[in-house]
């Protein structure tokens, strides 16, 4: 099973270097977007909890009338809160429907007026046709497009710009200043979509972002006694953007997927899973500060993992039993292992959570770890009423 993992991960990424041209050529993540009921909340929550600093702010101080934003950074990540100032702002209706949620997911390009066309003339729908933001700094490109649900990729074009964040900003300077905790960037960004709906964004992030499907997972391989989903893993040529998509699959009680398109009313981002190098701190770390995670899996999870190392001759540089502590689940295969726990529900709505992920050589997504995982969120799944 592992040994085929690794084959369609190899024929994924040689499939694009062998074609003529990667047509959408991506940089990394450039920023997420959320959109919260209370951007100056959201940022307190997450500087102090998550270990965010202050970068950046837009609001009636700056002359921004609608709408304000609060651009947060740890390492490469960049986190935007943003809230409407009125109730004509048309963030408010993405707010009622959805909740807190995420946005944009802002992609990092180098042509932003190519990505735009070459992405539409392929068939995305258009959100903002190419728009040039210019101050005294530079300018900067963007143009989006909607992907699944409301979501939005935006693409962003910074070569001329040595400002802070994006042009209308400016530099948020704050005394509140908490530690990081050691989150250094994004590894992937998941989405939920509805019933028998995954297989038409896989051809979409195929046909239209010149993305391939790297990794599969069908409702076999991804239930319990009680649910099931199904995913596919899409990646860009360079392997730097990662968009697992899940749609529900039936099962004797409702999938959590189903859960999250209920209460997010339509699809969205699920999960924003975010890596460190230092998994043992940053778990310790976001405990003392307050973050929740999902239950640690039982006893046989943990008596499991020696072997499971050991089937693919991987040393364990980490002691099982602080991993245990935090309740940190391990994975493995041919080319490593990987570390990884996720948060609860950071609204809420049980909508969006983060994940916490070290990789240590494994390119997988924890496959060996589903059923615990989705154990887990079945208690809380039974707390909260939403398993029938
Ligand atoms: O991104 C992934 O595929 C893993 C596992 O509802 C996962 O983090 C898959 C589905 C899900 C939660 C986590
Ligand atoms: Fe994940």
């Amino acid at each position: 099973m592992s040994k085929k993992k690794v084959e369609s991960v190899n024929y994924g990424l040689e499939k694009i270097f062998e074609g003529a041209q990667d047509f959408l050529p991506l940089l990394g993540t450039d920023y997420i977007e959320l959109y919260v009921g209370n951007a100056k909340q959201a940022a307190h929550f997450y500087k102090t909890a998550f270990g965010f600093k202050s970068m950046a702010y837009k609001g009636l101080e700056t002359g921004s009338r609608d709408t304000v934003s609060y651009v947060l950074q740890q390492d490469k990540i960049r986190l935007v809160l943003t809230s409407p100032l009125n109730s004509k702002e048309k963030i408010n209706e993405h707010i009622v429907k959805h909740g807190d949620g995420v946005k944009v997911v802002a992609l990092w390009v180098d042509d932003a007026r190519s990505a735009y066309e070459e992405t539409t003339k392929r068939g995305a729908k258009s959100y903002m046709e190419p728009t040039v933001d210019k101050d005294e700094n530079g300018e900067v490109v963007r143009a989006g497009i909607y992907t699944y649900g409301e979501t939005v990729h935006m693409f962003v074009e910074r070569k001329n710009f040595k400002g802070t964040f994006l042009p209308g900003y400016v530099k948020w300077e704050s005394d509140y200043n908490p530690e990081p905790v050691g989150l250094k960037f994004i590894d992937h960004m998941v989405g939920n979509v509805g019933w028998n709906e995954m297989n038409v964004w896989v051809k979409w992030y195929e046909d239209v972002m010149g993305f391939v499907n790297f990794l599969s997972f069908d409702d076999k391989q991804i239930h319990t006694e009680y649910s099931a989903l199904m995913s596919k893993v899409m990646s860009n040529g360079n392997g730097r953007i990662k968009f697992p998509i899940n749609e529900p699959a039936e099962g004797a009680k409702k999938s959590q997927i189903e859960e999250y398109l209920d209460f997010y009313e339509g699809p969205g981002v699920q999960h924003v899973a975010v890596a460190t190098d230092d998994i043992l701190k940053t778990v310790l770390d976001l405990r003392s500060r307050g973050v929740e995670f999902l239950s640690t899996p039982p006893e046989e999870y943990y008596n499991a993992i020696p072997g499971r190392l050991e089937e693919f001759s991987h040393e364990l540089n980490e002691d099982l039993d602080r991993l245990k502590s935090l309740g940190i689940m391990v994975d493995a295969d041919e080319e490593g292992y990987l570390l990884q726990i996720f948060t609860k529900p950071l609204q809420d709505r049980p909508t969006l959570f983060f994940e916490i992920i070290q990789r240590m050589g494994a390119k997988g997504f924890g496959a060996g770890n589903f059923k615990a995982l989705f154990q887990s969120i079945e208690r809380e799944q039974e707390l909260r009423g939403t398993l029938n």
